[in-house]
C-alpha cells in the first residue's frame, strides 16, 4: 500500500499502520534521542523509568545526543548509563515524535541488540526488567517472565516495537497531545516499514 508519507519522514517506506485526525503539527528544529531494545530469546529488556520525561513508563534504555557524538555512540553510552550493560547495538527505526504545544521535534533513533555483556543492573533513572515476547499461551497467568506492558508504555508503542522485535525496519511520526493528567495521547499516527533496495 502506497501513501503519503508526513511531514519530516523520508525513505524507501510502506504503510503499515496510520490513524488519527487534524494537520500534522508544524516544526522547525529537531532533537535527537536514542531509544536501545535488547531481545535474547523469547525476551526483551525494558527499564522502568524512575525519573523525568516518561516516568512511571516502561521503555527502551536512552535519551540525548550530546554534542560530537554518534547517535551509535550515544545509544551505547544510554545503555551502559541506565542498564549497566554493553551490546553491540544496530540501527533498528526511527520515530519522529511531536507534542502539542512543544515547538522542536523529538527525533528518537532506536537501537536493538541480540546480545550483551554485564548484568543488567538498576540505574538512579531505570529499572531493568524482562519481558516476554512469546506468543501468548493458556498458561500465561503462571509464566515468570510477563508479556511486555503496553499499557505502561508510551501511547503507540504497540504500533511499532513488535516491528523491533521481528526486526523489521521501521519509520513513524506520532504527534501527540498531553492530557490534564500528564499523559501523551496520540492524536495522530503513520508508520511505514523500511523496504530493503536490494
Ligand atoms: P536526562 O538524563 O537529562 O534526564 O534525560 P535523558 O536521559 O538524556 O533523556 P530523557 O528525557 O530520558 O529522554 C526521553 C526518552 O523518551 C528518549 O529515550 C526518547 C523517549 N520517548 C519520547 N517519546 C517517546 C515515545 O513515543 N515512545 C517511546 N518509546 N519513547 C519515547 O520522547
Amino acid at each position: 500500500m502506497t501513501s503519503i508519507l508526513p511531514p519530516g519522514l523520508e525513505g524507501n517506506l510502506v504503510e503499515h499502520v496510520q490513524g488519527g485526525v487534524g494537520d500534522w503539527l508544524p516544526f522547525d528544529q529537531k532533537r535527537f534521542y536514542t531509544n536501545a531494545f535488547i531481545i535474547q530469546d523469547d525476551k526483551i529488556l525494558l527499564g522502568f523509568k524512575k525519573r523525568g520525561f516518561g516516568i512511571n513508563k516502561y521503555n527502551g534504555f536512552g535519551g540525548k545526543v550530546e554534542p560530537g557524538e554518534t547517535l551509535t555512540e550515544a545509544a551505547m553510552r544510554e545503555l551502559k548509563e541506565e542498564a549497566g550493560i554493553d551490546a553491540p547495538l544496530e540501527h533498528a527505526g526511527s520515530l519522529l515524535f511531536m507534542a502539542k504545544g512543544v515547538e522542536w521535534a523529538f527525533q528518537i533513533e532506536i537501537f536493538s541488540a541480540r546480545t550483551y555483556s554485564g548484568t543488567p543492573t538498576e540505574s538512579d533513572e531505570m529499572r531493568p526488567e524482562w519481558f516476554s515476547i512469546a506468543s501468548p499461551t493458556a498458561s500465561d497467568a503462571d509464566a515468570i517472565v510477563p508479556p511486555i506492558p503496553y499499557k505502561t508504555m508510551w501511547d503507540g508503542d504497540d504500533r511499532w516495537l513488535p516491528l523491533i522485535v521481528q526486526g523489521r525496519k521501521f519509520v513513524g511520526r506520532v504527534d501527540s497531545v498531553m492530557q490534564d493528567d500528564g499523559e501523551f495521547v496520540m492524536a495522530r499516527h503513520w508508520f511505514g516499514t523500511v523496504i530493503s533496495d536490494n
